[in-house]
Order: structure tokens, then C-alpha cells, then sequence
């Protein structure tokens, strides 16, 4: 199956975090890191006075569940030290499954595709930078997404 997860940091270090992170999900059995797009730079969207985040997308090919993938992401935060203090606060690294697949999910703990990507212009231009032609289910093509967002917040690396 192949899926895209978005990462996000911006503490300790992002770049090193979102490496940390990429390196994990690669070494995972069953998973293999295939794509990965640039570094983007953007403020935190609640406007808080938080450090700026660094975000990446990066494309999976894997065995597992959706389910089970989120494990993982959620075991790798774990492992680097991500406090959840509160939500959209700072944190050392956020792990977001974006699609799995064709996939629609709606369950408690996973909602896929993820219910804000059409708002984030840190998932949706990394995304197309590796899938220019993606469909997202349910919500399509990834460039019609991206021409009704406000993307001038975000800096590509
Ligand atoms: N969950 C449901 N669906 C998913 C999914 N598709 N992928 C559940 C991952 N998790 C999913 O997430 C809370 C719960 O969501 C999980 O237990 C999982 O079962 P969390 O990461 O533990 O908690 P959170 O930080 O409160 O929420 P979340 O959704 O990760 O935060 P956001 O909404 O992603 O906001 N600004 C910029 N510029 N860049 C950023 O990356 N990130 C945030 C975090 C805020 N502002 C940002 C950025
Ligand atoms: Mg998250």
C-alpha cells in the first residue's frame, strides 16, 4: 500500500527531528520511505508565539494497516521525546498520516485522508511536489486544492 505522512517540527532542532523520524519510519520492517519532498518553512497556523515549523512529506510504501502505520508514527513521537501539552502547542515532532491509499477512514483514532490537509499548504505543497498529479480521495486533485489555499506563508527550503 502506499501512503504519504507529513511531518512537522518546531523544536529542538526541526531539520535533525524530521531526519530522526524519516530514518525511523525507513527502518521499520515492513516500511519503506520511496519519496520525500523538500524541507518548508512556515509559521505556526494558530498565529501563537511558537518557533516557525519545518514540514516535509514523505511517501511509504508498506505492508501494514492503516491502523498499525499509525502505531508507528505515534511509537517514533514517542521516541522523540513529544510532549502533549496542549493541542496545535510546540512539539519536538508530529507524525500526521495523510492518505493511505484509496482509503476512507473515519474511525476514533484515525481519520484518513486527514480532515485539515485541504487547509495546511505545508501538507499540500510538499505533496505535490512528489505526486503533481495526485488525486486525494474524496477531496481531488491535489493543484485544485492548492489554488483555493493562501500559500505565501510558506517557504520552501
Ligand atoms: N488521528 C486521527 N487521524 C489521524 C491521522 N490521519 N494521522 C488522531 C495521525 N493522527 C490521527 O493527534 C491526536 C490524535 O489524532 C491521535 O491520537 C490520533 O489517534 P496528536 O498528534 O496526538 O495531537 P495534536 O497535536 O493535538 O493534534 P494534531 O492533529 O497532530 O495537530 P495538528 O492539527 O497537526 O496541529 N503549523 C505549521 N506551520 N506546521 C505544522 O506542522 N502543526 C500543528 C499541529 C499546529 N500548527 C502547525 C503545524
Ligand atoms: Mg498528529
Amino acid at each position: 500500500m502506499l501512503a504519504y505522512i507529513g511531518l512537522g517540527s518546531n523544536l529542538n532542532n526541526p531539520k535533525q527531528q524530521i531526519k530522526r523520524a524519516l530514518l525511523a519510519l525507513d527502518n521499520t520492517q515492513d516500511i519503506k520511505v520511496v519519496a520525500l519532498s523538500s524541507l518548508y518553512q512556515s509559521p505556526p497556523i494558530d498565529g501563537s508565539k511558537q518557533p516557525d515549523y519545518l514540514n516535509a512529506v514523505c511517501k511509504v510504501d508498506t505492508h501494514l494497516s492503516a491502523l498499525e502505520l499509525l502505531k508507528v508514527c505515534q511509537v517514533i513521537e514517542a521516541q522523540q521525546h513529544r510532549a502533549r501539552e496542549k493541542k496545535w502547542g510546540a512539539r519536538t515532532i508530529d507524525l500526521d498520516i495523510i492518505t493511505y491509499g484509496v482509503q476512507v477512514i473515519a474511525s476514533k483514532q484515525l481519520i484518513v485522508p486527514h480532515p485539515e490537509m485541504m487547509n495546511r499548504a505545508f501538507v499540500l505543497l510538499p505533496l505535490a511536489e512528489i505526486e503533481p498529479t495526485f488525486k486525494v480521495p474524496i477531496l481531488g486533485s491535489i493543484q485544485t486544492l492548492i489554488d483555493k489555499l493562501d500559500t505565501s506563508g510558506l517557504i520552501k527550503l
